[in-house]
């Protein structure tokens, strides 16, 4: 299986409830390397922009302003097969389809505030990277 990258974000809800080390440490424990991550504030303008597939969507205004409420934690991750697994670890969008034991069925409280971002796909996951992070920003092999 070919290592992959994804794009992860830790969102205003999951920072505002105290879980950044828990969440960090599921996500290390399920054998991603944090390759690149800091900790942001999104304006309303770069919520929007990251988000811009969603622009006609009728929450895309909720979701604008829950992603700028606060403070979040983008990180690049990297794994074999990083994509899928990653979503896996996650669950559903929806915490309450979430399978048991994901991040988001164990810590969302809706579909609006998730708690955590996951890339969709491999070519979307590089987009999403370079929104938030230089290439010398990555640290190769977590070195
Ligand atoms: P995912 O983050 O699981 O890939 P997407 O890409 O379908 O889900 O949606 C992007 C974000 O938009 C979700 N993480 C969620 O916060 C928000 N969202 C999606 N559907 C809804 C909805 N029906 N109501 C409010 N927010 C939503």
């Amino acid at each position: 299986m070919a290592v992959e990258r994804t794009l992860t974000i830790l969102k205003p809800d999951c920072v505002k409830k105290n879980l950044i080390g828990e969440v960090t440490q599921r996500i290390q424990e399920a054998g991603f390397k944090i390759v690149a991550m800091k900790m942001t504030r999104l304006t309303k303008d770069t919520a929007g922009g990251f988000y811009a597939v969603h622009k006609e969507r009728p929450f895309f205004g909720e979701l604008v302003e829950f992603m700028s409420s606060g403070a979040c934690v983008p990180m690049i991750l990297e794994k074999e097969n990083a994509i899928a697994d990653f979503r896996k670890l996650i669950g559903a969008t929806n915490p309450s389809e979430a399978d048991a034991g994901t991040i988001r069925a164990d810590f969302a409280d809706s579909v609006g505030e998730n708690i955590v971002h996951g890339s969709d796909s491999v070519e979307n996951g590089k987009i999403e990277a370079a929104y938030f992070f230089a290439e010398s920003d990555v640290v190769a092999n977590n070195a």
